[in-house]
């Protein structure tokens, strides 16, 4: 069983985490996403997001291609994630091309191109702009 993984802050779920997570799966037969907790988000990622951790954790369990969902905490757990879920691929998207290129020892790392038009930001600046 080739086992996948990626990892992501997926807030405001839409189709182009659709689009990456379906993509990531096709490579293998098992996807783990490591999904940043809300600690991590505004610690380290200085994001806030608008769903909890919690939320983000349902929505992406209710996804086809989802096969476990397990806490993103840090930036340094890749690797051990990697050993610990017995990984043969990385991926994530190109916004993050070459970032990841240590983990080449261990697993095999793919970035996928983002699908341009779409991001969590986009959608929370449509949102105000409509509100007027
Ligand atoms: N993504 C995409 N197309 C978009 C938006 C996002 O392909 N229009 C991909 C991103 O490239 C990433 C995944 O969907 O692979 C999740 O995106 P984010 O939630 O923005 O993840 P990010 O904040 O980049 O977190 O340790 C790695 C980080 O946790 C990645």
């Amino acid at each position: 069983m080739k086992r996948i993984i990626t990892y992501g802050t997926f807030d405001l779920l839409h189709y182009g985490h659709i689009n990456l997570l379906r993509r990531a799966r096709a490579l293998g037969d098992y996807l783990i996403v490591a999904l940043s907790t809300d600690e991590f988000n505004w610690n380290m990622k200085h994001k806030k997001c608008w769903f909890s951790y919690d939320e983000r954790k349902l929505l992406l369990e209710a996804i086809r291609y989802v096969d476990l969902v397990i806490q993103e905490t840090c930036w340094e757990q890749k690797i051990t994630d990697v050993e610990k879920y017995q990984v043969d691929t990385f991926v994530i998207g190109d916004d993050w091309a070459g970032k990841f290129d240590f983990l080449k020892e261990k697993c095999q790392v793919v970035y996928l191109p983002r699908t341009p038009e779409i991001s969590s930001t986009k959608i929370k600046e449509g949102l105000k702009e409509n509100e007027g």
